[in-house]
C-alpha cells in the first residue's frame, strides 16, 4: 500500500541511493538505484557532479514507483549559490577542495576562537560552509541552498534550509537553532542568502508537475534530517541513553547524543561539535577521517579486492605502524598509501611494505581515532555510554568492528550499514502518524533489522600503548 512506503534519497559521499522503506509489515528496505559519487577535478578545482546525481535521482524515484512521501539527506556543508531568478551560479565546490585555505585563521582573528564556539557551538573543519562562502563570489547570490535543500528546491520549486543540515554551515546559533545573525553580519555575509529554516516532519512542497511526468507519479517531498549524519544517529537501534555511536562511512562520526550543547573551554580544545539532531537533540561529536583513508587506498590498487584484503589485513601483525587518521595531510584525493607511508617516517615507524600491511594500518588507526573521541565524548559532556553503537557502510567491515570494540574497551554492536535511510524515512513515517517518538523509532530498527554484537577481547593495554603513539 502506498500509504505505508516511502522513498528515501541518500547521498554519501562515495555513493548515492533511492531507497524504498515498507512499513506494511515491521520495516522492510529495498535499493531501488545505487551509483557511484565522488570528487571531480576541473582545472585546480573540486567539484560535486551535482546534475549527474540529480539525474541519477531521477532514475531512482521513477524505479521506486508511487510512495506515500520523499526525503533527502546528503553529505553536510556544500551547497550552490542561486541568483534572483533561481538559477544555479557555478557548480557546487567540494568539500576536499583547498579554497578556504588560511580563512578558518582570519575568522578566528576577526571573531575570537572562543566567541565563535559559542555562537554556533562547532568544530572547526576547514570547509564548514561559512568558510566556503568567504571564500566563494557572493555578487549575483540571492539563496544559498545545502545541498539537501538544492535537491528538494529543483523536486518542488520549494527553498528552506532543514535545521539539522543548516547546524554544520557555522552560521546556526547553537543555543536558539535559528540563523546566528550578529555572526552573519560580523562576518560581512549577506544575511538575505540564507532561506528561511524548516524542521524534520515539515512539508516541504509537491513534485513539480515536469518532475511528476519525468519519474511517471507524484509524492509530497518532505524535511527530514537532511544531514545525513543526524538522520544516521536518529535510526541508532539504542535501547537506552548510554550510548556512543560511530556512524561509519566515508567520515566516521563518533560521539555521544545529548539534550543540550557542551560549549566548555575543554570542549573547544578537543573540537567537538555540537551539531543539532532530530528533537532538538544534540549530535555531540568529532569528525574521524573514516573510511575515506580505505577508499583512497583503494583507488591507488586499481583490480584490489576489498574482501581479500580485509582477510590478508586480519593475518597482519598487530600495531606494525599507526597513524593519527586526522591529520590534515589526509583530507585531499590522491595517493593514500604514500602519505600514510610519509606519516609513518615522519613519527618514527616503518612504513607498511604490502596493502594489506597499509589496510591494517588503517584499520587500527581508525579504531584509535573511534576509541579516543568516545573516550573524549564521554568525559567532556559526563554521559555514562556502556556500548558503542557503529552504523554506516563500516558496520560491515568485521575487523574495524572488532578493532572498535577492542580499542574502547566496549561492546559494538553493529549495524544498521543502511541507519541513514532508516532515519530518513521513518521521519517520514513518524509525519504519517505511522511512529511516535525517537525512543519508538529505534526500537523499530532494533527489532527488524540484523545486528552483529562484537565483546572487547583483545589487550586494552596494548591498544593504550599504539593510542599513545599518536595522541
Ligand atoms: P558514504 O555514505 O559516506 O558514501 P557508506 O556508509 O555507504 O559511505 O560506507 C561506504 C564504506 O563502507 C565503503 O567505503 C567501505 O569501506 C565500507 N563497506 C561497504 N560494504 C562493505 C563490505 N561488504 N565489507 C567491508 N566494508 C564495506
Ligand atoms: C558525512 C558528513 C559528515 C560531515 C561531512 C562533510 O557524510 O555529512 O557529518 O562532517 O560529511
Amino acid at each position: 500500500r502506498t500509504s505505508r512506503r516511502f522513498a528515501a534519497v541518500d547521498l554519501g559521499a562515495s555513493s548515492g541511493r533511492v531507497m524504498l522503506a515498507d512499513l506494511s509489515d515491521g520495516l522492510a528496505l529495498t535499493e531501488a538505484h545505487r551509483f557511484p559519487n565522488g570528487p571531480v577535478r576541473v582545472a585546480d578545482r573540486l567539484y560535486w557532479d551535482v546534475l549527474g546525481l540529480y539525474r541519477e535521482i531521477l532514475a531512482g524515484l521513477r524505479a521506486a514507483g508511487p510512495v506515500s512521501s520523499i526525503g533527502v539527506d546528503s553529505w553536510a556543508v556544500d551547497y550552490a549559490l542561486l541568483d534572483a531568478s533561481g538559477n544555479m551560479l557555478g557548480n557546487p565546490v567540494h568539500y576536499r577542495d583547498d579554497r578556504t585555505r588560511g580563512v578558518p585563521e582570519q575568522v578566528a582573528r576577526a571573531v575570537g576562537a572562543e566567541a565563535l564556539y559559542d555562537a554556533n557551538g562547532l568544530q572547526v573543519l576547514p570547509f564548514n560552509t561559512l568558510y566556503q562562502l568567504l571564500a566563494d563570489r557572493l555578487d549575483d547570490a540571492a539563496t544559498m541552498l545545502l545541498i539537501p535543500d538544492l535537491i528538494g528546491y529543483w523536486l518542488t520549486g520549494e527553498t528552506g534550509a532543514e535545521v539539522t543540515n543548516a547546524s554544520t554551515t557555522g552560521l546556526l546559533d547553537v543555543r536558539t537553532r535559528s540563523w546566528a545573525l550578529p555572526l552573519v553580519k560580523q562576518l560581512g555575509l549577506p544575511p538575505g542568502i540564507l532561506p528561511p529554516l524548516r524542521d524534520p516532519g515539515d512539508a516541504v512542497g509537491g513534485l513539480r508537475r515536469d518532475v511528476a511526468a519525468e519519474i511517471g507519479w507524484s509524492a509530497p517531498v518532505r524535511a527530514v534530517g537532511s544531514h545525513d549524519t543526524a538522520s544516521a544517529v536518529a535510526a541508532v537501534p539504542a535501547a537506552g541513553p548510554a550510548f556512543a555511536y560511530v556512524s561509519c562511512g566515508t567520515w566516521s562520526l563518533a560521539g555521544v547524543e545529548l539534550p543540550g550543547p557542551v560549549l566548555t573551554p575543554e570542549s573547544r580544545a578537543a573540537n567537538f561539535t555540537n551539531e543539532a539532531g532530530i528533537d532538538g537533540t544534540v549530535r555531540y561529536l568529532r569528525n574521524v577521517m573514516g573510511l575515506w583513508l580505505l577508499q583512497e587506498c583503494l583507488r591507488a590498487w586499481p583490480g584490489a579486492d576489498l574482501g581479500e584484503l580485509l582477510a590478508a589485513a586480519a593475518q597482519e601483525p598487530a600495531f606494525a605502524a599507526v597513524v593519527n587518521p586526522d591529520e590534515p595531510v589526509f583530507l585531499p584525493p590522491g595517493d593514500m598509501p604514500a602519505r600514510i607511508a610519509a606519516e609513518c617516517r615522519r613519527t618514527g615507524q616503518r612504513p607498511p611494505s604490502s596493502p594489506a600491511g597499509y589496510v591494517r594500518c588503517v584499520l587500527e588507526s581508525l579504531a584509535i581515532g573511534h576509541r579516543t573521541a568516545v573516550r573524549q565524548a564521554m568525559e567532556l559532556s559526563g554521559r555514562d555510554v556502556e556500548v558503542v553503537h557503529l552504523v554506516g557502510g563500516g558496520s560491515r567491515n568485521e575487523l574495524l568492528c572488532r578493532f572498535t570494540a577492542d580499542a574502547c574497551g566496549l561492546p559494538v554492536v553493529a549495524g544498521p550499514a543502511e541507519a541513514t535511510t532508516f532515519g530518513n524515512v521513518l521521519v517520514q513515517a513518524r509525519a504519517a502518524g505511522l511512529v511516535s517518538d525517537l525512543g519508538e523509532m529505534r526500537a523499530l530498527v532494533a527489532g527488524t533489522q540484523p545486528l552483529r554484537r562484537y565483546e572487547p577481547s583483545g589487550d586494552l593495554r596494548a591498544w593504550d600503548e599504539a593510542a599513545a603513539r599518536l595522541f
